[in-house]
C-alpha cells in the first residue's frame, strides 16, 4: 500500500470532500507500515475496501413549519463498515452537514467502535436541518419526517443510530416514536433513549466522562493527575457538559467554554450552579455563550475568539471539527499546556497535531478519547437485548474500564523506542487491525 497513490485516486474520485479526505489520510499514514508488513492485507485489498462506505442513503425531507410553510431538507445515512457488528453511529442535525462531513464521521466511527472492544460497525447520518430557533413541534415534525425514510435501513441488528451535534434526548425520543409507530416494534433501534423507555443511565454524561477518564490515564503515564490543573474546554454542548462535571469531580478547574459566537473565560472556575446554567443556555435554543458573562460577572466574553489563547494545563476541544489550528496549537504550547484530549471528532487540524507530536505532549485523538459515548451506546444495546437495566455505578465502572483498555491499546501500538506514545498512531493501528482481520475472515464482500 502506498498512501500517496491511494489518496490521489481518492481525491480524483471525491474532489472537494475535504473532511473525508483528511480523515482517511490520517489513518492511512498511521497504518501504512503495519499494513505492508502483513501481505495478507494487500492480497485482499483491505485498504480500498475500507475507505469507501458499503452504501449511502440520501433522501429529501419535506416538512411543514409553524407558519404553514413547506420546507425541504436533505437527509443521509452513510453505512460504512459492518465487519465487527451492526452499523453504529450518531445522527447530526446542523446546517453545515454534507456528505464529506458524514463520510469523515462514519469512517472515524469504524475505528472508534473497534477500539471500544464492543461489537459495533461504523456509520453516521444526519441532515442539514438547523434546530436553532425551531419550536418543539417543528423539531418533532422534522424528526418524524426524517424517520419516514430512515426506518427502511435501520434496525437493532442492522444499524443503530444515536445522537451527535443537534441531536440529543429530545430528538431521539421523536425519532424513536416514529420508528415504533412504523414498525409496531419496541426495540433498541436507537441509543441515547430516555431512561424510562430503554435508555442507559450515564449515556448523556458518557462522552465527556470518557474523555476525562482517557486524559486521566494519559496524565498518569507522567505521574500527574487532574488535581489543581487548569482546564480549557471548547463548546458548551453535551460533550463539554459531561467533561466539565468530571474535571470538577477530579479536582481540576475549568476556565473556558465556547460557542460559535466566541468564548467565555471564567477565572473562578465553571462548577456547581454554573454547570446547571450551561443546560439552561443550551435549552434556550440560541446556541450562544455570551449570556454567561451577564450572569456571572467575573467572567469575560471574547467575541469571535477561541479558548486556546488562555493559559491552561489541559485542553479539551469538545465543539466541532477543525476548531483548533496550527496557531492555536502554538499558543497552547507557549502557555505550557501538557495534555490535549479530543472530545469532539477531529477538532485539531493536521498541522495542529503535528505541533503536538513535535512537542511530545500528551495528545489523544477523538477516535480514542471520545469513544466513551458510543461505548455506552454499546452498553445500552446490551441492556436492551437482555431486557435489563444496569445501575449508574455499574455502567460508569464499565465505561471507565473501557477507556482504560483503549488507553492501553494505544500505548501498545503507539509507543516508540524512546518510550513516547503516539496516541494517533496507536489508536489507528489498534482500531484497524481488529476490523481488517474480521474482513479477512469473512471473505471478499
Ligand atoms: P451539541 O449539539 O450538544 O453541541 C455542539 C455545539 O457546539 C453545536 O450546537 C455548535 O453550535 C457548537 N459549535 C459549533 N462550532 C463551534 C465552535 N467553533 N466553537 C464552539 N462551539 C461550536 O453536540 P455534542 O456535544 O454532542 O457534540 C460535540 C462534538 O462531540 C462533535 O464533534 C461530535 O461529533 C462529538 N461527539 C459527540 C458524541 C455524543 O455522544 N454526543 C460522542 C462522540 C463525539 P452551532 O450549531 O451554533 O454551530
Ligand atoms: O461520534 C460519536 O461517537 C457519537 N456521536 C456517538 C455515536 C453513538 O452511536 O453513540
Amino acid at each position: 500500500m502506498n498512501t500517496e497513490r491511494i489518496m490521489s485516486q481518492l481525491e480524483k474520485k471525491h474532489p472537494g470532500e475535504l473532511e473525508y479526505l483528511q480523515a482517511v489520510r490520517e489513518v492511512l499514514e498511521s497504518i501504512e507500515d503495519i499494513y505492508n508488513q502483513n501481505p495478507q492485507f494487500e492480497a485482499a485489498n483491505i485498504v480500498e475496501r475500507l475507505i469507501e462506505p458499503d452504501r449511502i442513503l440520501t433522501f429529501k425531507i419535506p416538512w411543514v413549519d409553524d407558519n404553514g410553510k413547506v420546507n425541504v431538507n436533505l437527509g443521509y445515512r452513510v453505512q460504512f463498515n459492518q465487519a465487527i457488528g451492526p452499523y453504529k453511529g450518531g445522527l447530526r442535525f446542523h446546517p453545515s452537514v454534507n456528505l464529506s462531513i458524514l463520510k469523515f464521521l462514519g469512517f472515524e466511527q469504524i475505528f472508534k467502535n473497534s477500539l471500544t472492544t464492543l461489537p459495533m460497525g461504523g456509520a453516521k447520518g444526519g441532515s442539514d436541518f438547523d434546530p436553532k430557533g425551531k419550536s418543539n413541534n417543528e423539531v418533532m415534525r422534522f424528526c418524524q419526517a426524517f424517520m419516514l425514510e430512515l426506518w427502511k435501513v435501520i434496525g437493532p441488528e442492522t444499524d443503530v443510530p444515536a445522537g451527535d451535534i443537534g441531536v440529543g434526548g429530545r430528538e431521539i425520543g421523536f425519532l424513536f416514536g416514529m420508528y415504533k409507530r412504523l414498525t409496531q416494534t419496541h426495540v433498541g433501534v436507537l441509543t441515547g433513549k430516555g431512561t424510562n423507555w430503554g435508555g442507559s443511565l450515564v449515556r448523556p454524561e458518557a462522552t465527556g466522562f470518557g474523555n476525562v477518564y482517557f486524559a486521566k490515564e494519559m496524565l498518569k503515564t507522567r505521574n500527574l493527575d487532574f488535581n489543581g490543573k487548569t482546564v480549557a474546554v471548547s463548546g458548551f454542548g453535551n460533550v463539554a457538559w459531561g467533561a466539565i462535571i468530571k474535571v470538577n469531580q477530579l479536582g481540576g478547574k475549568v476556565v473556558t467554554i465556547s460557542g460559535p459566537d466566541g468564548y467565555i473565560y471564567d477565572p473562578d472556575g465553571i462548577s456547581g450552579d454554573k454547570v446547571e446554567y450551561l443546560l439552561e443556555l443550551r435549552a434556550s435554543n440560541q446556541d450562544i455563550v455570551k449570556p454567561y458573562s451577564y450572569k456571572f460577572t467575573n467572567a469575560q466574553f471574547f467575541e469571535g475568539k477561541r479558548p486556546w489563547e488562555v493559559k491552561c494545563d489541559v485542553a479539551l476541544p469538545c465543539a466541532t471539527q477543525n476548531e483548533l489550528d496550527k496557531q492555536d496549537a502554538l499558543n497552547l504550547m507557549k502557555n505550557g499546556c501538557i495534555c490535549v484530549s479530543e472530545g469532539a471528532n477531529m477538532p485539531s487540524t493536521p498541522e495542529a497535531i503535528e505541533i503536538f507530536l513535535e512537542h511530545k505532549i500528551l495528545f489523544a485523538p477523538g477516535k480514542a478519547a471520545n469513544a466513551g459515548g458510543v461505548a455506552t451506546s454499546g452498553l445500552e444495546m446490551s441492556q436492551n437485548s437482555m431486557k435489563l437495566t444496569w445501575s449508574a455505578n455499574e455502567v460508569d465502572t464499565k465505561l471507565h474500564d473501557i477507556m482504560c483498555n483503549i488507553h492501553q491499546a494505544c500505548v501498545k501500538y503507539g509507543k516508540d523506542s524512546e518510550g513516547t506514545v503516539n496516541y494517533v498512531k496507536g489508536a489507528n493501528i489498534a482500531g484497524f487491525l481488529k476490523v481488517a482481520n474480521a474482513m479477512l475472515d469473512q471473505g471478499v464482500l
